[in-house]
């Protein structure tokens, strides 16, 4: 039985992801939207007593700052409805706007509201409002849950906000400039991970900790397959390219351990533990992640999931 990506994405099935994102996720699109909107200041209001994040670059927030300039300048209801819109995914065009950012210039928009908000710039959520108890039970599983798992669940809930992209229609795609590859003399290559032989693993966390996006395109198989954490794989070598390019500068991989298999025809599985930081929070938060690849006979990239681990211990799992 030779693979395709479906079946692929079921190796080493006992890598324990952490589901309580999405299932937190899931009772957080339950709530009215005013709840949502003072959950996450609440909890992002928590999260920075502990947690430091970086300001985005002023090159990468060009493409927001009309927009931004524009809300400053509405009064605080108009402010208000428009937080309320995006978060209700109402049909306008600032919505329509949002959907065509990518994931980094949708965080560094609401980063710099966030901001304002602190300074009175713009309308802040009422110090005395109140969350309901469905909000309060929500907001409380956030606390208790690891850093990485609080920074993916208030990602995720900012990119699901503004309109379906799928509904937009023609777009043209709005992300971040590309920052060129690291030069060689500058890079720190990984030189091994116990339990990994393959120099295609080790060269795909070396071209993605560069910012080497065309090289690492080259080790995927054409038909090759990325899945990120709680999402649908990305397919092709294109749409590789176009996600990296978006969502993937920056970031660090820091594999620790690993184990390789034999599968059938010559396919070969390896599974990597280790951390990953996002630029957001440098070494402020260290995401316990899983690389499942699956390379073909031909050491091509035919698949690779990125799971966040539901535990530090699950570092330690390379059962298959
Ligand atoms: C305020 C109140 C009103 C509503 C809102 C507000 C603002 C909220 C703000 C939130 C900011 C949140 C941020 C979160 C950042 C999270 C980043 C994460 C990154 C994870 C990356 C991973 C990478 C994995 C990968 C690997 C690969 O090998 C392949 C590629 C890839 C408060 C105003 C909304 C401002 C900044 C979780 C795991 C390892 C798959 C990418």
């Amino acid at each position: 039985m030779s693979f395709d990506i479906e079946s692929a994405r079921n190796i080493f099935p006992k890598t324990l992801s952490a589901d309580v994102v999405p299932a937190t996720l899931a009772r957080f699109n339950q709530l009215i939207v005013e709840d949502k909107l003072a959950l996450i200041w609440f909890a992002y209001l928590e999260m920075g007593k502990t947690l430091s994040i970086s300001t985005p670059e002023p090159v990468n927030m060009q493409f927001v700052s009309s927009t931004l300039s524009q809300i400053r300048l509405m009064s605080f209801s108009e402010q208000s409805q428009l937080m309320f819109d995006l978060a209700s995914r109402t049909d306008r065009p600032i919505c329509r706007l949002y959907a065509t950012w990518s994931v980094n210039i949708k965080l560094g928009f609401w980063f710099q509201l966030g901001k304002w908000m602190e300074e009175g710039l713009v309308t802040p959520i009422p110090r005395e409002y109140k969350l309901s108890a469905n909000a309060s039970a929500v907001l409380q599983a956030i606390r208790v849950v690891d850093p990485g798992q609080q920074i993916t669940i208030l990602r995720n809930a900012v990119v699901d906000m503004g309109f379906e992209p799928s509904e937009l229609g023609a777009y043209s795609p709005v992300a971040e400039p590309l920052v060129a590859p690291k030069a060689m003399a500058e890079r720190t290559p990984i030189t091994a991970i116990p339990g990994v032989e393959s120099q295609i693993v080790l060269q795909y966390m070396d071209n993605l900790n560069a910012n080497d996006f065309d090289a690492l395109i080259q080790l995927f198989a054409p038909d090759g397959a990325l899945q990120p954490p709680f999402q649908r794989p990305v397919v092709g070598h294109n749409a590789l390219l176009r996600f990296f390019r978006e969502d993937c500068q920056n970031i660090r991989l820091l594999p620790e351990r690993g184990i390789t298999e034999p599968d059938e025809e010559g396919y070969t599985r390896i599974k990597v533990t280790g951390q990953v930081q996002t630029p957001w929070f440098g070494h402020d938060v260290g995401m316990n992640v899983a690389w499942r690849f699956l390379l073909n006979p031909e050491n091509k990239i035919f698949f690779v999931a990125i799971d966040l681990l539901a535990s530090a211990q699950e570092l330690l799992n390379l059962a298959s």
